[in-house]
């Protein structure tokens, strides 16, 4: 299957609000399947289908150790449960090579289609809460830089701006 180019920041196209899917068919799951080669080929723990250029409530996630594990939400909902909150270190293959802490609420209420159309609801907690807020942030044209000081993303901005000039 083909490896989907990753679209990476500052590219305005990471900005935009992200449609909600009417109807779950075949191209939707192809495309589903070639973000999941993708995201293991890349590697990542998700993949949200605005980073491949496709401005759809989409997005894939495995944090299985196994990598045997494949979730494919489609038009996720995220409601924070309680008043928990953890810290990670954050990456994203939209900015590739930067780690930061991000604090985010500690379980989220995720309802969901899966990629049969079936509705699909669960309490997420630890590492799959903070992937599944980082792939829902997305979807809202938001990136994990948004939460670091404007020092901070103006450093990782010019960096990558340089990369890409030199590539
Ligand atoms: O691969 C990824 N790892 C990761 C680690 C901590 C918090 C979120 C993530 S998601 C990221 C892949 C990605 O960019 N998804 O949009
Ligand atoms: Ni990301």
């Amino acid at each position: 299957m083909p490896l989907l180019p990753i679209l990476e920041f500052p590219d305005r196209r990471l900005r935009v609000k992200a449609r909600p899917i009417a109807e779950v068919t075949d191209a939707i799951r192809t495309l589903a399947n070639n973000m999941l080669e993708t995201m293991y080929a890349a590697p990542g723990i998700g993949l949200a289908a605005i980073q491949v250029n496709q401005p759809i409530q989409l997005i894939v996630l495995d944090i299985s150790e196994e990598k045997n594990q494949p979730m494919i939400l489609i038009n996720p909902k995220l409601a924070p449960v309680g008043d928990e909150r953890s810290c990670y270190d954050e990456g994203c293959l939209s900015v590739p090579g930067f780690y930061e802490t991000v604090e985010r609420p500690a379980k989220v209420q995720v309802e969901a289609l899966n990629e049969h159309a079936e509705p699909v609801g669960f309490v997420a907690e630890g590492l799959l809460a903070t992937c599944i807020q980082h792939e829902c942030d997305h979807l809202n044209g938001k990136l994990f830089v948004d939460y670091l000081t404007t020092l901070k993303r103006e450093r990782i901005r010019k960096k990558l701006e340089k990369q890409h000039r030199e590539s």
